[in-house]
């Protein structure tokens, strides 16, 4: 005879009350798994605010997509002589417990039993809803509880982390479909969490090369997590205090702009966002043999990712000329990646390139014994600075050089170009750089 009918035959030589509400509740665990999991554990805690004699529950849950593999009754039930279950009908699973011996199962809240399934390896985007279909609860006074159920699931995600094609497998189409999405105006993931690899919370040129390194670098494994952002480069890398630090600079010269790295670590990928002055179509060319470039452009801003999808190939640490464009354009944004998918941070100052020419006062001004001259360089140019007296006689030239693009800066410590001490008195400065020519004047006190 089955446990459950025992069960019931006893319950039947008393005069059971029913209906009473004592305000127990039963409730499921919900949780995730993945396709093919195999054990994935939910838990079915009692709140029984009175004690109990015994229980019969009917559990129901989603046989096309779950396997009951077995049933543990926890510890709270250890005290119990007869605790049993039995699947009667597929999807279904009755479990019960009562004590021969008269103990009954005192007022608590905890778990009871653990129940764990095998998700079927063909299950999709689906929640596998677990629920009590049928309780039976009899107190210890003989009488029917009723009891408040909530129902659990085993939530199936419709993605496996970093199979961002849905394919079921995690390979380079992988890493190509988030290239596309990237930097290609390709269509986001259907899950956008499957392409979040490295488990922070946005999408780019991180988890490029941490899927690549999970793939063929012996890299750590993927941990997928919900994303905030889902496009490139929005951050510029900041710095930390001591931390060695990587620049960027652009030098534009008949009409290409060549855009360079300077990095204190071999770089494994690159995103950057430019931005094009005159909004024309450019085109954009890799220097780097091997590390090809991504890339796609609407009106003034061009999305760009760059790296060797073998992870093979990478731009050796120090100064490497990464990127040909023709035409003329401005980093406004950018992200490197080191060999293990962390982020090589950049003087946050250093991406960006001046628009226009221009020469700054002097500071301090007046000043003694030296002062700081400042210009600024929208393109790599032959570059002179010079000091005049005020007859307009040389004193001494600061730099006579090809520059390239960015802020300068050069000090002028008051000494002529024979290495004497100038006399107190007003001094011009000129800078001449391509085109551009422009002066101004600086006090000597002393
Ligand atoms: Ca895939
Ligand atoms: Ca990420």
């Amino acid at each position: 005879m089955k446990k459950a009918t025992i069960f019931l035959v006893i319950l039947s030589l008393f005069t059971i009350t029913g209906g009473e509400i004592f305000g127990s509740t039963i409730s499921i665990s919900s949780i995730s798994a993945d396709p093919g999991d195999t054990a994935v554990m939910v838990s079915i805690s009692l709140d029984n605010s009175t004690p109990y004699y015994g229980s019969e529950m009917e559990l129901q849950y989603n046989s096309s997509l779950l396997d009951l593999n077995r049933i543990e009754f926890a510890s709270r039930l250890s005290s119990i002589s007869e605790v049993e279950y039995y699947e009667y009908t597929t999807g279904k699973v009755s479990s019960v417990f009562f004590d021969l011996t008269g103990q009954s199962l005192p007022a608590d809240t905890g778990t009871i039993m653990n129940a764990y399934f095998d998700v079927s390896p063909d299950a999709g985007q689906e929640d596998a809803e677990i629920s009590i279909s049928e309780i039976t609860a009899v107190t210890d006074g003989m009488e029917y509880d009723t009891v408040e159920t909530t129902s659990g699931a085993i939530r199936i995600p419709v993605y496996i982390c970093g199979d961002v094609d849905l394919d079921r497998v995690v390979n380079i189409f992988d890493i190509v479909y988030i290239i596309q999405f990237l930097y290609l105006e390709g269509p986001p993931p259907e899950s956008i969490e499957s392409a979040n690899v490295n488990g922070d919370a946005t999408v780019n040129i991180f988890d490029i090369t941490y899927l690549i390194g999970n793939l063929y670098l012996d890299g750590p494994p993927l941990d997928c997590a919900p994303v905030e952002k889902s496009y490139a480069s929005e951050v510029i890398a900041k710095i930390a205090e001591g931390e060695e630090c990587a620049t960027i600079y652009s030098s534009f010269d008949k009409d290409k702009t060549t855009i360079n790295i300077e990095s204190p670590s071999d770089v494994y990928g690159i995103e950057m966002i430019l931005e094009s002055s005159d909004g024309s179509k450019l085109e954009l060319k890799s220097l780097k043999e091997g590390i090809p470039v991504y890339y796609s452009q609407s009106n003034d801003q061009i999305k760009l990712g760059m790296v060797d999808i073998n992870g093979k190939r990478f731009m050796a640490k120090g100064k490497n000329r990464i990127i040909e464009i023709d035409g003329k354009v401005e980093v406004v944004s950018i992200l490197a990646s080191d060999k293990n998918s962390q982020s090589i941070p950049f003087k946050s100052s250093s991406v960006i390139v001046p628009r226009e020419y221009s020469l700054d006062q002097n500071y301090p001004n007046p000043f003694n014994p030296s002062t700081e001259i400042k210009f600024a360089l929208p393109q790599a140019s032959n570059v002179s600075l010079e000091i005049f007296n005020i007859l307009g006689r040389r004193v001494t030239t600061l730099i006579n050089d090809r520059l390239d693009a960015g802020y300068h800066s050069v000090t002028w410590d008051g000494i002529n170009s024979k290495g004497q001490d100038v006399a107190t008195g007003v001094y011009l400065y000129r800078l001449k750089a391509g085109d551009f020519v422009k002066s101004k004047k600086m006090l000597l006190l002393k």
